[in-house]
């Protein structure tokens, strides 16, 4: 190969320079491994970043670049932060209608779970989301995602479960497709078909979970809807049992799982779900040590969602320095959904997993990039500004990682990078 063929053939599309980057690559350590921030998040001052093919070719420090490192285009940060774009790990964004009025019966007194035994809750947006079309619920959705994106989001795991039957299931996950194709931005789908009981299925969750495993999941899932396969597990849910037949199908079928643990109760999900080398475990409020063990040795990512622990006026804190002595991974999301978390903002969330639940700046920046990859199987892809990834960015007003995650309500994106556009 001639030289100048190299040369041509090495440009870059972009590089961005004069920037402080935190590439949060993973030998930096996880954040409760005792060094400082700043060398978790593996910060660099005078940092470049460059993109060929939406894909990263150097992340780091200037004077490490490569003497040849050339970009079409060169856009000069002015020392602007760099991260990686965020990745919400964690939504229930499609769906149709709204809870306003449950949640002024929940101001009245009455508990989320008191309002989803008399038929309310999950089961009325699910009456919703089947009267709308998937063109509807595209544009209801559409607002949702976009705010996640306007905060910095460049990844959104979307789950099903407000459709509960083959067609009303197959419209979500389908409108997840639509939404992928209408926005700069990675989108994964969840079926959530063991989300709760439908009514035609009142007193009869054991055929609906056959439904869900023989029927729903075998059918979308050859249609390549699904991604992976959650369910809710809760005394309000699905049994231990019925959650093992669902995970158990997802297996069958060649899918990753991941599951709504412990949210309300200790229903011992969270043990079940590393048996099934689940991707995620999520909520865990109730989460106790054997299943912090269960999830450590798994190598599953616990999902703390602080939106539907505000949203609910839960007390009952997940165990965090549990999760942190036995060493799991800990990730962050939004749980956007209209009944325990009508949350939007990745920002908003990282202040709550602060305040509510005390975590570290860099827990909460690792938990909405490196830690979400991870929840979602994507950590060769994205979650880090590494070599080989997805040129994925977020670039801030801001100099330091804490000023992302202190203000409540302010946005200090300055612009947002997905695969390198
Ligand atoms: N747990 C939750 O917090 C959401 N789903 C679940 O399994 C709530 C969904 C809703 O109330 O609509
Ligand atoms: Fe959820």
């Amino acid at each position: 190969m001639s030289a100048e063929r190299d040369a041509a053939e090495r440009r870059c599309d972009r590089l961005w320079r004069n920037a402080r980057l935190l590439t949060l690559a993973a030998d930096g350590g996880e954040p409760r491994a005792g060094s400082t921030d700043r060398a978790v998040l593996r910060e660099i001052d005078d940092g470049v970043v460059a993109c060929r093919d939406g894909v990263v070719v150097f992340a780091g420090p200037r004077e490490q670049a490569p003497a040849t490192l050339d970009a079409a285009e060169v856009i000069d940060c002015a020392g602007r932060l760099i991260t990686p774009g965020l990745i919400d790990c964690h939504t229930h964004l499609v769906y149709a209608g709204n809870r306003a009025a449950e949640f002024e019966r929940r101001l009245a007194g009455e508990s989320y779970e008191a309002i989803a035994r008399a038929g309310g809750g999950i089961v009325s947006t699910v009456r919703a989301t089947r009267e709308a079309s998937e063109a509807q619920l595209v544009a209801e959705a559409l607002p949702r995602l976009d705010a996640l994106i306007a905060d910095g989001a460049t990844t959104v795991e979307i789950k099903s479960g407000y459709g509960l039957a083959l067609e009303h299931e197959r419209k979500q996950l389908s409108a997840i497709r639509t939404l992928g194709q209408l926005r700069p931005v990675t989108l994964r789908s969840t079926f959530l078909g063991a989300h709760a009981v439908p009514p035609e299925f009142h007193g009869q969750s054991d055929a609906y979970v056959t439904e869900v495993c023989e029927v729903m999941l075998p059918q979308l899932a050859r249609e390549g809807l699904i991604d992976a396969v959650d369910a809710f597990c809760e005394r309000i849910g699905f049994s231990l049992e019925q959650t093992r037949r669902v995970l158990e199908a997802a297996t069958v079928h060649g899918l990753r799982v991941k599951l709504h643990a412990e949210q309300l109760s200790c229903s011992h999900g969270a043990a079940l779900a590393a048996e099934y080398r689940a991707l995620s475990a999520d909520h865990l409020e109730y989460l106790d040590e054997a299943g912090t063990a269960a999830l450590a040795r798994a190598g599953t990512t616990a999902v703390l969602l602080p939106g539907a622990y505000y949203f609910t006026r839960e007390t009952h804190l997940p165990p965090i320095e549990q999760l942190r002595a036995h060493g799991v991974r800990i990730a962050l999301a939004t749980d956007c959904n209209p009944g325990s978390s009508p949350l939007s903002s990745l920002l908003l969330a990282m202040n709550m997993g602060a305040t509510l639940f005390r975590l570290t700046v860099a827990e909460c920046l690792i938990g909405v990039t490196r830690s979400a990859a991870h929840a979602l199987g994507m950590a060769a892809q994205v979650g880090t500004l590494e070599p080989g990834k997805a040129c994925d960015l977020a670039i801030w007003n801001a100099t330091h990682a804490a000023e992302l995650v202190y203000p409540i309500g302010a946005n200090a994106l300055h612009a947002r990078v997905w695969r390198g556009q």
